[in-house]
């Protein structure tokens, strides 16, 4: 176990609060530390909101530790209140249990649940959640809790004056089971989470000294903010998923591509494995020539790579490349519909006049013949990329790309995308 974990992760800035610093350190420097993260089945797939713990459990992992994944399919069916505006509404439990299910295999991508050493576990709360009897929760876990104790977090405070059902109240003692049962049947003895889980987490240290009168540890990890103010994670108000059919490679690559260049460099020691001296050489050259883009680069590589591995990271700059050069022909069906996946696109029908004057009309790319033959002429017009200045143009299949697409530009950037069927 490196000695100077701790230090690196508070170097990369990972570190937002701790309990107990110096007998967490102590413990981490001397032995191998079980630790768990939750992650709650609120969609089928996980987003970059969660992206930071799960390298962080990564970590953990490659200095010795082992990491627990615990997949929330119990708290998952109650909805975690904290920093929450209103109440989340209910899924059935088989929806809990199939997002749960693309959770879980999301997860083993990113930490080794084989490792040799030591291996990562996973875990699902519903294992025991599930089965906990009212009377049972009420009398062993409610008692150790007062009330104003509970409505004292930061998490649930705004709640407390808005509104909140008992069942969103009682969530953080499902929480706090939890840590006490993983320290139970694992020796789970620290858990993390994003800044909005503080209060969570030390209802569970707070359970586990009254229960078993043992030292747990928490700590968390800073919420991720942005240098122009804006909300982290969207890309044009969507969330940026860690499912490629849902944000597809190439999306990915762009929304990390086009990070601001004042948090750049954060977001290297947050999000890549580049050793920190790596990370301040590139800072070194980034600053040098910020043009270079040096840092967004290898930034969108690493990420990318890290989540969809290196094929999917080559296609991504493939397309970013053809889109820029305007070399479209390069690019096959698949890609032209991730690189054109947001803008404006029109079936072609049987019927259409495919002379190209015709079909920039037909697509509404321009409003009126007229239009149509004054843009041709003045050279504002290209198809796949080549610029075309014959009114009598007619599209053809050597313009299809793969039969399905062809791509029209007018002028500098816009774009509209012929699909054929
Ligand atoms: C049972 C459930 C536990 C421990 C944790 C949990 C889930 C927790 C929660 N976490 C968020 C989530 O599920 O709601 N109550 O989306 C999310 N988390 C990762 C980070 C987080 C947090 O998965 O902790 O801060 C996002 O960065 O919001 O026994």
């Amino acid at each position: 176990m490196s000695t100077d974990f701790l230090s690196e992760l508070k170097e990369r800035g990972l570190i937002y609060q701790m309990t107990d610093e110096a007998a967490l350190e102590k413990q981490l420097k001397e032995e191998s530390v079980k630790l768990y993260i939750g992650f709650d089945p609120t969609a089928d797939s996980l987003h970059i909101g969660h992206l930071l713990p799960i390298l962080t459990l990564r970590r953990f992992q490659q200095n010795g530790h082992v990491p627990i994944a615990l997949v929330g399919g119990g708290t998952g069916m109650i909805g975690d209140p904290s920093f929450k505006d209103a109440e989340r509404s209910l899924n059935t439990l088989e929806t809990v249990q199939n997002w749960s299910d693309s959770i879980k295999n999301q997860l083993s991508r990113f930490i080794d649940f084989d490792d040799e050493k030591n291996p990562a576990i996973l875990a699902n709360n519903y294992d025991w959640l599930g089965k906990l009897s009212l009377i049972a929760f009420l009398r062993d876990i409610g008692k150790n809790f007062t009330i104003n104790y509970m409505m004292s977090k930061e998490s649930v405070k705004r709640r407390i004056e808005t509104g909140i059902s008992y069942t969103e109240f009682a969530y953080q003692l499902l929480q706090a089971y939890d840590f006490l049962q993983l320290y139970e049947t694992q020796g789970c003895l620290l858990q993390l989470g994003g800044s909005d889980q503080w209060g969570n987490i030390t209802s569970g240290i707070e359970l586990i000294r009254r229960e078993k009168d043992v030292q747990a540890f928490g700590m968390t990890m800073p919420l991720i903010t942005k240098a122009d103010g804006t909300k982290f994670g969207k890309t044009e108000g969507n969330a940026v998923w860690l499912d490629a059919e849902k944000t597809s490679p190439y999306e990915f690559y762009q929304f990390w591509i086009n990070t601001d260049d004042r948090d750049a460099v954060k977001f290297l020691k947050y999000f890549t494995f580049l050793t920190l001296d790596e990370i301040s050489q590139i800072e070194k050259d980034f600053v040098k020539a910020p043009e270079s883009r040096i840092a967004q680069k290898m930034l969108s590589k690493e990420v990318t790579i890290l989540v969809h591995g290196n094929e999917a990271y080559e296609q991504a700059v493939k397309i970013s490349d053809a889109l820029f050069n305007g070399n479209l022909k390069e690019l096959n069906a698949a890609e032209v519909k991730a690189g054109f996946k947001d803008v404006p696109s029109y079936e072609v029908q049987p019927a259409d006049d495919l002379k190209l004057v015709e079909i920039l009309v037909a697509s509404d790319i321009e409003n009126s013949k007229r239009q149509a033959r004054e843009d041709i002429q003045n050279g504002a017009i290209y198809v796949n990329g080549d610029r075309i200045q014959d009114l009598n143009y007619s599209l053809s299949e050597i313009d299809k790309i793969e039969n399905q697409f062809i791509v029209v530009r007018r002028g500098k950037k816009k774009y509209f995308l012929l699909h054929f069927s």
